[in-house]
């Protein structure tokens, strides 16, 4: 059986989606992030040694980092579904996708986060302005230009072809929901960019997507 070791509000909700469009059974075991620092609890690094989510096991088999989960599951229980066919200018696409997701995409929103945070933390009242500017100037010189060139070019390839891959639902829409869900999390100007906008309603009106947002719980990403 398979086990998803889930933690609230985080990208492991994917994994429960992914295992709802398959259709395939598994079990869930729940994680809560800790409530100020928000990072996972050390019962997950009994599971994997960088204790992060999402990571499942099956059987001897124990597989972390979103993108190889999915390729996993794809792959062991997919019967060919929810990923073009090897050798198609479509797989290319859903292979690229799958990675860009976590290795591109992912990097400018996490910055956007760190550094939307560092104000708010607790500091000397002499730092905080200081924390506060320094925050600014990165954001506006580096983070905001990264993520709108990302968000635009997102854009743009979905005006080529209707999911990421090419015409069919892929895998790769269930990995690039997690950067365009936290990417509208942290401000992205919807009424700029319709086609992302698209993207996301008909991923969220999906059944197997509700189904897996009832198994998950609430999940709602930080801004
Ligand atoms: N690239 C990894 C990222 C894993 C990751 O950072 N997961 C976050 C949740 S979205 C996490 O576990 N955060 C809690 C922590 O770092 O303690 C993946 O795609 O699986």
């Amino acid at each position: 059986m398979i086990v998803v070791h889930h933690l609230n509000n985080s990208r492991s909700q994917r994994v429960l989606w992914l295992l709802e469009e398959l259709a395939v059974p598994y079990e869930v075991k729940r994680y809560q992030r800790d409530p100020k620092t928000l990072f996972a609890p050390p019962e997950l690094k009994a599971v994997h040694p960088l204790g992060k989510s999402p990571v499942i096991t099956d059987g001897p088999n124990t597989v972390a980092e979103s993108g190889a989960i999915i390729e996993y599951l794809v792959e062991h229980y997919g019967n060919g579904r929810l990923v073009p066919p090897a050798g198609s200018p479509e797989r290319l696409r859903y292979t690229y996708w799958l990675h860009y997701a976590e290795g591109s995409a992912m990097f400018p929103l996490l910055l956007k986060l760190v550094f939307g945070q560092l104000p708010k933390r607790p500091a000397p009242f002499f730092i905080k302005p200081v924390l506060r500017a320094i925050a600014g100037k990165v954001q506006s010189s580096y983070i905001d230009p990264q993520l709108s060139l990302h968000q635009d070019y997102i854009e743009s390839e979905l005006g080529t072809s209707e999911w990421f891959a090419g015409a069919e639902f892929s895998a790769a829409d269930i990995q690039m929901s997690f950067p365009l869900e936290a990417a509208a999390a942290r401000g992205a100007n919807a009424a700029q960019r319709p086609k992302s906008l698209s993207f996301l309603q008909k991923i969220h009106a999906r059944p197997a997507y509700q189904r897996a947002l009832e198994v998950g719980g609430p999940y709602a990403l930080m801004s």
